[in-house]
């Protein structure tokens, strides 16, 4: 495994990057200083948005398919560098190096995806009412798409937002975690690359970073210059995001908090199950907007399955995510633990009987926080398990009917994830039917997380709404132009209307 670095050495980071600057970065693995990085002022910040207005100006000239080359540069750029881009994320934000390389694999997948997309930014012909006219849908590049991305996807979500923006004419800015800002620095060093292999049609500015604090953040959402923010977190946070966005009439594209439930049927296979369950609640430590949160589970097979995720849960090596084995890594941060600490709590107030959950590994790593997975069985519906708390807790209820189970299911305010494991093919189309799951992604025999590039990605309710990575999210990041052209030597109006004016 690469140290620290070689890391640094292999993305092109230098000391101007990553040391003498003010704001500090602690990996989560240990505890110790890995940079202290320079922030961006709120000048700058304006100073890189009129840099990105020029920019988006020449950028949305280039033809689209040219558009798709700098962002094939950028994926085959990404191929080479995986795996010091992988070390990065997990030395940054503690995720396993497995799932750091699976993260940078996601962005590869959304180049390749973004490149074919170049080609098919179709629009529609359609009929018009009138003679000797016809009508188009055409699709036009937006302008500079703000993206604020949260630490623990901190490079695969930026990529999913600047692969399709550049393809479809877009400058971007891009204002990372103030958690997670070295992988930033190390995508743009890797994306600076691929504008110098690809040529001087890649206009100055065309993709820049922002670090610093919420400060900035706000700067880049209330400019009238950013046509679409892109914001990844906290529910709380979309909602003044998406209100200050909607205030100046920009658009924005929220991907804001889960709260995701696995069903288990007396139909489904309970070894599937088990294992999306274990890699849905301690994947990424609890850490992912698709964790799975709540567990419902039919009364006939509570027995076979619980002890079995109890077992599994008190057996997953935690450790350094660095070292090969490790399953679990630590937490972002001790307010992430506390925060932990502190649901744990509630639920036990509300009744819950918890199993794990404690600080693990505490006296090899004093200044990391490492824990247990903690598994909840709950006696009723309350309200603590309606907030999303960012760690590996799952709640855990019986059910005896299906309708009950997806009933409570969708009754929390987030809408981002589902699943049902069940071989019963009327439980599964139920599930996934207009009466079935309200999420944006309702998985049959999957777990809630883990969602490939290929599909619209995101949820209803509190999660925002929003669309992104495949399907038509590309669409998101244009604008949509009706022209209605008449080859006639008529000017007859729509609907009939008469209106002479000789
Ligand atoms: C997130 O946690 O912000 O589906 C994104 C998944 C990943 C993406 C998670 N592909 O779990």
């Amino acid at each position: 495994m690469m140290n620290t670095q070689e890391i640094y050495d292999a993305l092109g980071l230098t000391d101007a990057d990553v040391k003498g600057g003010d704001l500090k970065v602690y990996s989560p693995t240990d505890g110790s200083e890995i940079a202290a990085v320079k922030t961006d002022s709120v000048e700058e910040t304006k100073s890189k948005i009129a840099q990105s207005v020029t920019a988006f100006k020449a950028w949305r000239k280039v033809p689209a398919p040219r558009r798709g080359e700098l962002v094939r540069i950028l994926g085959n750029i990404l191929r080479e560098k995986k795996e010091a881009l992988g070390a990065l994320v997990t030395l940054e934000c503690g995720k396993i190096y497995q799932e750091g390389l699976g993260e940078v694999q996601e962005m590869i997948d959304i180049c390749d995806y973004a490149v074919g997309q170049s080609r098919m930014l179709h629009g529609l012909t359609i009929v018009s009412e009138r003679p000797l006219h016809k009508m188009r849908e055409i699709w036009q590049p937006l302008g500079p798409v703000g993206i604020i991305s949260a630490f623990n996807f901190p490079v695969a979500v930026w990529s999913w937002n600047a692969a399709l923006a550049l393809v479809c004419g877009n400058s971007t800015i891009w204002k990372s975690s103030e958690k997670s800002p070295v992988t930033a620095l190390a995508c743009q060093k890797l994306f600076e690359l691929a504008c110098a292999e690809f040529g001087d049609d890649a206009p100055k500015g065309l993709s820049q970073t922002l670090t610093g604090d919420r400060d900035i953040g706000e700067a880049l959402v209330a400019s009238e210059s950013v046509a679409l923010i892109s914001a990844t977190g906290s529910s709380a946070m979309g909602r003044i995001v998406g209100a200050n966005v909607a205030k100046r009439f920009g658009k924005s594209i929220l991907e804001l908090g889960g709260n995701n439930a696995i069903t288990v049927s007396k139909h489904a296979d309970l070894d599937l199950a088990f294992q999306g369950i274990v890699f849905g609640t301690v994947g990424t430590c609890g850490q992912r907007c698709t964790t799975t949160r709540r567990l419902f589970v039919h009364d006939d097979v509570y027995d076979a399955l619980i002890p079995r995720i109890k077992k599994a849960f008190a057996g997953v090596s935690i450790g350094n995510p660095l070292d090969e084995g490790t399953l679990m890594g630590p937490l972002i941060d001790e307010d992430s633990f506390n925060n932990m600490q502190k649901a744990l709590e509630l639920a036990k107030s509300n009744g819950g009987v918890v199993t794990g959950g404690g600080r693990a590994i505490q006296e090899e790593y004093p200044n990391a926080y490492y824990v247990n997975a903690a598994l909840v069985e709950m006696k009723g519906e309350v309200n603590n398990v309606k907030t999303e708390t960012f760690a590996p807790i799952l709640y855990v209820f019986k059910y005896t009917d299906l309708d009950d189970a997806i009933f409570r299911q969708n009754d929390v305010p987030q809408g981002l994830s589902s699943a049902i494991f069940t071989t019963n093919i009327l439980e599964a189309e139920i599930f996934t039917s207009e009466v079935g799951s309200d999420c944006g992604i309702a998985n049959v025999n999957i777990g809630t997380s883990g969602a490939e590039i290929g599909g619209a990605f995101g949820g209803e309710k509190e999660t925002g709404g929003g669309r992104e990575s495949g399907s038509d999210a590309w669409r998101g990041y244009m604008r949509r132009m009706t022209s209605t052209v008449n080859y006639s030597t008529e000017l007859p109006l729509a609907q009939g209307i008469k209106f002479d004016t000789e």
